[in-house]
């Protein structure tokens, strides 16, 4: 495909191509890539796109200099060291590569011995599961449950809702009262944070409801800093105060709520000073945002993923779903709730881009918060076989996966054969059998769809792959070739994808054109009620809030050796993983820290800036003490997710985050971790 026109103006050696930001991030901006020479010299913001008007964060306005990255990875490159010895590779030709994965893949009896492991590294449709999805279907290998980020919000709200759906992100600037929880939104939802800004210019009234002190919690009129994993609780407060006072919607109840009495009759067993004793905050608090909620409108919940990484993650997701519904909230566009906008896409999505007919079996499925459990866990005839080959791309999870020290063991695995398509050599590569090198987004061609509004995108490339480095499209197409896989799916091109992977209710010249299409949706989804569910109503049945696996009131034993509660969120100028070998961005980091408050920090003896270790029984992480009113009594922020070998002492903050799953939606849990912390 050939990227954008050069427009008016531009000289033929200069000139703007219309991308779109690949990162796991809710806003999927537009992006205007000036290229001079054939070399990208700046990545901007389109002030026309509307829902992202033209700003950038400062990680991705830096997008060129990881691209240039001197560190990148541009050839293939095959392992010469152990697995358990300092990461040695030898350069080695694209054909040998491929031959030689493709035999070690045929050597294989068993298909589902091989395991992909991919996540968000870019959320294009292309470089994502199109191609990937149809090499592993074709090779029959295991699947993977996608979980570790949003699983238990996106089981909690179809349950709830009927699918992931939500407010539309332009209307939040006419709300009048908004909800930020568990959401640090200037740091990672800024488009959000545009709109919210312009509500509380205009009056409206912003509370933030986060155990930190977040950046946005500062710009907000009031932080309610509960405990982690206690908002299901307080929303059942919230609803004790609506229901004792009259302040429920009865028509909107009456017509649009399913097991509204069981509901009540939970409600009913939180008034607020339970709450306030379980969520570590006062009764007046609860009282306080019961009445701002009831009383004011449109009001608008802005909930993020943050709050769900906990047990009872999917129940406080449903429960707090549940508001905008018993307040009849939804009946303004500027009123109800936001988690996730992607179930508007769904309609317009194909679901056939994977083809998943080339499957020819039906294959287990591998949950990916668990792999470190499951990279060391023998065949059994529960779980098949044992693991032996992994491919991964778009994921860093030697860094990001729950209890890594148990990742680090089955990564080490010297019968394991691990193939990792990377830019760079991160954790992960560092333990792969071979590296193989991947464009990134301004070198390859995409489409995007979005979590926080409701625009597709497409990316063109912007210059040509660097050194070696192909698409992971072209990489799965060469390892199907290589294992002898000729079926026409295989023949696909980029463009092809691209024009598949939607209905033809996008219009894709229009999308090639402009750079971005709207989805045609209605203003007020739930104005009539009209959920997705099975009943067309919005289903409160079973939703009930649920301790932490670990905590003061849930395993006292266990808090009685750790007994902070440790809460890992991401640092603003990464994300996630990626980034954390930006240079700039790292300095602007400076150093992996555990903020940690002035009584917590005295009662242990330590000053700020202190080495100290973070740890439990799983693992030990080692990083600076913050003392900082960031921080509330009792919980500590070690903020996320650094590569481990750029950290203090080899290891990063998931040391010691465990692997137990989520009620719903089988995510990992998190920000459920007691930890303590001491002098290293
Ligand atoms: N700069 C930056 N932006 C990012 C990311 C990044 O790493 N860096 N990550 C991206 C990704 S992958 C995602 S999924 C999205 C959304 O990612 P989220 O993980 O939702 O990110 P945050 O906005 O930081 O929201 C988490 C907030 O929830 C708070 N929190 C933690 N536990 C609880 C709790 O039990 N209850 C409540 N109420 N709050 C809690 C944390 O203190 C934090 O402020 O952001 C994306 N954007
Ligand atoms: N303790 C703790 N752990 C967490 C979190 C937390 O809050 N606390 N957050 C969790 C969340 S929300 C998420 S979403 C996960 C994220 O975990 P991951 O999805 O693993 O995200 P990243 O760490 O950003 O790693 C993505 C990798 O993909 C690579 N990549 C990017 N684009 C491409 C491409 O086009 N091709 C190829 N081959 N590679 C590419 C990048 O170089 C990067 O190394 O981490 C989770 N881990
Ligand atoms: S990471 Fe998010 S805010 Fe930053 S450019 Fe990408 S989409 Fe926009
Ligand atoms: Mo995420």
């Amino acid at each position: 495909m050939n990227p954008m026109p050069t427009p008016a103006g531009s000289t033929p050696a200069t000139r703007i191509v219309h991308g779109a930001c690949p990162h796991d991030c809710p806003d999927t901006c537009a992006l205007k890539i000036t290229v001079h020479n054939e070399r990208v010299i700046k990545v901007q913001g389109r002030a026309e796109h509307p829902s992202t008007h033209g700003a950038l964060c400062t990680k991705v306005s830096r997008y060129a200099e990881r691209t240039y990255h001197p560190e990148r990875v541009l050839q293939p490159l095959r392992r010469t060291s152990a697995k358990t010895e300092p990461p040695r590779f030898e350069t080695v030709s694209w054909d040998e590569a491929l031959a030689d994965i493709a035999a070690r893949l045929k050597a294989i009896e068993d298909p589902q011995a091989i395991q992909p492991y991919s996540y968000a590294g870019t959320m294009g449709q292309l470089q994502g599961e199109a191609m990937a999805g149809r090499f592993f279907n074709r090779l029959g290998a295991s699947l993977l449950d996608r979980t570790i980020c949003a699983s238990a919000g996106a089981a909690a709200l179809t349950a709830t809702y009927g699918h992931k759906l939500g407010m539309h992100l332009r209307f939040f600037a006419e709300s009048r009262l908004i909800l930020i929880w568990g959401s640090n939104s200037i740091a990672s939802n800024l488009h959000f944070w545009t709109y919210a800004n312009q509500a509380k210019r205009d009056g409206a009234k912003l509370i933030c409801i986060d155990p930190r002190k977040t950046e946005t919690a500062d710009k907000c009129h009031q932080h309610i800093a509960l405990l982690p994993g206690t908002d299901g609780a307080l929303a059942l407060g919230l609803m004790h105060e609506l229901i004792a006072n009259g302040w429920l919607d009865e028509d909107y109840v009456a017509r649009h709520v399913d097991g509204f009495e069981e509901l009540s009759a939970k409600a009913l067993l939180w008034p607020p000073e339970r709450v306030a004793q379980t969520c570590g905050i006062t009764a007046d608090e609860v009282r306080g945002l019961a009445r701002d909620y009831a009383s004011t409108a449109p009001a608008a919940i802005r909930l993020n993923y943050g709050m769900q990484r906990v047990r009872g993650g999917g129940n406080a997701v449903r429960l707090i779903a549940l508001l905008p519904c018993l307040t009849g909230a939804w009946r303004h566009r500027a009123g109800g709730l936001l988690l996730s906008a992607s179930g508007w896409f769904a309609p317009f999505k194909n679901p056939q881009l994977e083809r998943p007919e080339l499957r020819l079996k039906p294959s287990r499925t591998i949950n990916m918060s668990t792999i470190g459990d499951d990279l060391l866990r023998e065949a059994s005839p529960e779980f098949g076989p044992r693991i032996e080959a992994l491919i991964v791309y778009n994921s860093n999870p030697v860094a990001v996966a729950p209890e890594s020290p148990k990742v680090v063991r089955g990564f080490q695995r010297a019968d394991l054969f691990t193939v990792v398509l990377e830019h760079f050599m991160t954790d992960t590569a560092d333990l792969a059998d071979y590296v193989l090198p991947a464009t990134t987004q301004l070198e390859h061609l995409d489409v995007h769809t979005a979590y926080g509004h409701t625009d597709v995108l497409i990316n063109h490339p912007a210059v040509k792959p660097l050194g070696e480095a192909r698409p992971n499209t072209q990489i799965f197409r060469g390892l199907a070739a290589a294992m002898g896989f000729t079926e026409p799916a295989f023949a696909d091109t980029d463009e092809q994808l691209a024009r598949q992977a939607f209905t033809n209710e996008i219009d894709f010249a229009a999308l090639s054109q402009q750079g971005w299409q709207s989805l045609p949706l209605p203003e007020a989804p739930f104005a009539e009620g009209g959920f997705i569910t099975p009943t067309g109503k919005a289903d409160a049945r079973g939703a009930d809030y649920l301790p932490n696996y670990e905590s003061r009131s849930s395993s006292p034993a266990l808090a009685a050796r750790y007994p902070l509660a440790m809460i890992s969120p991401p640092a603003r100028n990464f994300l996630n993983s990626s980034f954390v070998n930006v240079k700039s961005l790292r300095d602007i980091e400076a150093e992996p820290i555990v903020e940690i408050h002035a009584e917590d920090a005295a009662a242990r003896g330590l000053a700020d800036g202190a080495v100290v270790r973070v740890f439990n029984d799983r693992g030990s992480y080692v990083c600076k003490a913050r003392i900082s009113a960031r921080a509330r009594p009792g919980v500590v922020n070690g903020l996320g997710v650094w590569w481990r070998k750029l950290g203090l002492a080899g290891s990063n903050v998931n040391e010691v985050t465990h692997q137990r799953l989520t009620d719903l939606g089988n995510a990992p849990a998190f920000y459920d971790c007691l930890v303590e912390v001491a002098a290293a």
